[in-house]
């Protein structure tokens, strides 16, 4: 990846977040590969942590046909989740801060015990203290939410604000729980879990293995987002957003009405 920009690449994408203003995809242009991504990603990342932000999770992206579908993408991708993006359940976004906000209903799980670089990987039950439903706000900051595989990594897979609902202990079985998304009430998306992966658990061993080959490792304390089981829907002002997954509960975020005050994220 002699001659890629990787600091000028980050800077355009994390202008863009800043701003809310889409730009054009940089990957063909700039013979960014998949590893040159996960670089710009990394000092993305590090844009927010030198204002203030710490890491406080990972998220997966593209572990449901579903989601792959959607954009065009088939490989599954992996991010990075800040304190700043995390919203509490039943909180407001302002749709004003994004270019073209969709949301998608998640599984989170609350990391426990997570291996060592080289250590096997123990049982899930080890690795994971708490599971939630949950709501990912995503946005794209390419024109048309439109990208390939390097320029989505490169993005930080598109991750914008979260929402995590009331966390449960693991329950037996998390591979074919029902998913729903519903907006003002109406059903917009209907699914299971196990369209993630076959079952949300096969993401934590994914997103350990994909992210240790970029030295990242996953912490106790930290979140998880498996991955959304159905397909993103847009976010209109004012809309009441609900994540509901069987025996978890419910996850819940507002889109404030336009030209109301928000509490969404200060950035
Ligand atoms: C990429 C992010 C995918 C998921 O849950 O699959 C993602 C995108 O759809 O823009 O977060
Ligand atoms: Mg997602």
């Amino acid at each position: 990846m002699i001659g890629v920009d990787t600091a000028g690449i980050a800077a355009k994408l994390g202008e863009a977040a800043d701003t809310a203003t889409a730009i054009g995809q940089l990957a063909a242009e700039t013979g960014l590969d998949v590893d040159g991504a996960y670089a710009v990603q990394t000092a993305l990342v590090q844009r927010r942590l030198d204002r203030g932000e710490r890491l406080v999770g990972l998220k997966m992206g593209l572990t449901s046909r579903a989601k792959m579908a959607q954009v065009g993408v088939d490989e599954v991708i992996w991010g990075r989740l800040t304190d700043v993006m995390r919203v509490p359940d039943g909180g407001t976004v302002d749709v004003a801060d994004f270019i073209h906000p969709r949301v998608e209903p998640e599984v989170a799980f609350l990391l426990d015990r997570v291996p060592e670089p080289g250590e096997p990987v123990g049982s899930f039950a080890d690795a994971v203290r708490a599971v939630a439903p949950a709501i990912e706000l995503i946005d794209s900051r390419y024109a048309n939410f439109t990208f390939s595989l390097p320029d989505v990594i490169a993005d930080n897979t598109s991750a914008g604000v979260f929402t995590i609902g009331p966390w449960s202990p693991v329950p037996d079985g998390l591979d074919n729980l029902g998913v729903l998304l519903e907006v003002d009430g109406r059903i917009a998306q209907v699914g299971s879990t196990a369209a993630i992966l076959g079952d949300p658990r096969r993401a934590l061993d994914e997103g350990l293995r994909l992210a240790g080959r970029h030295g990242v490792r996953l912490r106790s304390g930290w979140v998880f987002l498996a991955g959304a089981a159905t397909a993103a829907v847009p976010l209109r002002p004012g809309a009441h957003v609900r994540a509901v997954v069987e025996k978890l509960g419910v996850a819940s975020l507002r889109a404030a009405s336009l030209g109301a005050a928000s509490t969404g994220p200060a950035s």
